[in-house]
């Protein structure tokens, strides 16, 4: 199930050329490239919950590619569903003409939220479903004749993806800092959740933190409500490092935008088609927000493919002027692109008919008491999980923040576990392919590696 065979070839094949020449060109996204280039760690083919290096080493998916590939790699009927596509429309435009499997797709997206009286907006990455979220949410207001909502409010630690609009409400300093010059105007931001000294190794939601939403009520006043347009969260925070929402945090959150008429804008990105072992986090945490962005797995990452999700009211207040008039003035080439498309319906019938929500929900628990058995192992001083996500907060190295976590990832690499990292942080979000055994023998890789690092 999760391409346990073999790459036979992998040893014999030539490794690939890694002179410093042949990796010039490309400027590696998010990447400390010279580290990188001085010692490559190259990637050949995937199958499965497993890639195979170069070097021929099998390691295991760890993080589901970015968090964007729960079904696996190379998933035959995905496969099967592009390449037919390929051969009969490759591309289509979307603007002034359509195609039915796009508005299929989006009508499964609306069924599978439970929320099918819903639209959908197509888009090719979640940086671009926060852009346009945004966009939609300020432009709403405007079209109901409430141009002064136009704030919008962000969180610490919040990721976006990296468009102006969403680095403007992220929280992240390192993605900001090189950009100010850029920013959207009349953003705030909410504290971030995460508070060691009261949550550390919390199982799930932490107990503490529910008051944090009140933060909202201190900006609503300062602002005025009339000036706020929409508050937009990650329902987890994944990229930061898995910081889960206290309990109650967001039903507050939720109370408070409706009392005072702001769009609540949930950021699914990561949360979205099961990781959360419910087809949304919405879902999960029993809250409905107004505007959902969404990508990654939609449709297992095969071909860039996101969207958001409006709720009826707000399309239809954009549907006023004469019927032959433009309503939205956005959208790209790619909206709805036919091979996108053709892996999402293709993904969402293989997560139906493999029950693979459910499976994720069934792996949870697993990946939860193996991660919080890591407790007390060396660096470790946090770890947090929601959902089938989890990360470990190590303790850094003085004086070198992220270098502790780069050994880190590195030994897990030698004992096949490839897992995230970020600053002094390690994430893992196993495919939901994944056997109960392939989650335990991934959190045992770790417990080696952290052993592995010297104190
Ligand atoms: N919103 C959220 C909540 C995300 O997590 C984006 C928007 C941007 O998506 P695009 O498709 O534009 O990259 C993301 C992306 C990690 C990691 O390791 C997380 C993301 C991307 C790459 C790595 O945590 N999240």
């Amino acid at each position: 199930m999760s391409g346990q065979e073999t790459d036979v070839n992998a040893t014999t094949q030539l490794h690939p050329d890694t002179s410093s020449d042949a990796l010039r060109a490309w400027w590696m996204p998010f990447t400390h490239n010279r580290y990188f280039k001085a010692a490559p760690r190259m990637i050949k083919s995937a199958q499965g919950a497993y890639f195979t290096l170069e070097d021929g080493r099998r390691v295991y998916d760890c993080l589901s590619g970015l968090w964007c590939s729960p079904l696996g790699h190379s998933h035959p009927r995905i496969v099967e569903a592009v390449t037919r596509q390929v051969q009969t429309l490759d591309f289509a435009p979307s603007f002034q003409m359509g195609h039915q499997p796009a508005f299929d797709l989006a009508t499964r997206i609306t069924a599978l939220a439970g929320r099918p009286q819903d639209r959908v907006f197509f888009v090719n990455s979640g940086s671009e479903a926060v852009d346009t979220a945004l966009k939609m949410a300020v432009a709403y207001h405007r079209a109901r004749g409430d141009a002064a909502r136009t704030r919008i409010i962000g969180r610490e630690r919040g990721y976006h993806g990296v468009g102006i609009g969403g680095i403007s409400v992220g929280g992240i300093a390192p993605n900001r800092k090189m950009f100010h010059s850029l920013m959207i105007q009349g953003v705030d931001h909410l504290p971030h959740t995460y508070n060691p000294s009261q949550m550390a190794f919390s199982v799930g939601q932490p107990e503490w933190g529910t008051h944090l939403a009140d933060e909202l009520e201190r900006i609503v006043a300062l602002h005025d409500a009339s000036t706020i347009a929409a508050v937009i969260v990650e329902p987890m925070q994944g990229s930061t490092g898995v910081i889960v929402p206290p309990k109650g945090y967001l039903e507050r959150l939720r109370e408070i935008c409706t009392k005072h008429g702001i769009l609540l804008i949930f950021d699914e990105v990561i949360t979205g088609f099961g990781r959360m072992g419910t087809p949304f986090g919405a879902d999960y945490f029993g809250v409905q927000p107004d505007l959902t962005t969404f990508a990654k797995a939609v449709n297992n990452a095969t071909v860039p493919l996101g969207g958001v999700i409006v709720r009826d009211a707000i399309y239809e207040a954009f549907m006023t002027g004469p019927a032959h008039m433009i309503e939205f003035f956005h959208g790209y080439t790619y909206s709805a692109h036919p091979l996108a498309v053709a892996a999402g319906l293709a993904t969402l019938d293989v997560m139906a008919d493999e029950k693979l929500i459910e499976r994720a929900a069934m792996l949870a628990p697993v990946l939860e008491k193996a991660m919080h058995s890591l407790r007390g192992e060396p660096h470790v001083i946090d770890i947090r999980n929601v959902g089938l996500a989890a990360a470990i907060e190590l303790s850094p190295v003085a004086g070198a923040p992220g270098m502790k976590a780069i050994k880190v990832f590195e030994a897990a690499l030698n004992e096949g576990q490839m897992v995230r990292f970020t600053g002094d942080i390690l994430a893992v979000a196993p495919p939901f392919i994944s056997t109960v055994a392939e989650v335990e023998e991934m959190v045992e890789g770790i417990r080696r590696a952290l052993r592995a690092v010297p104190v």
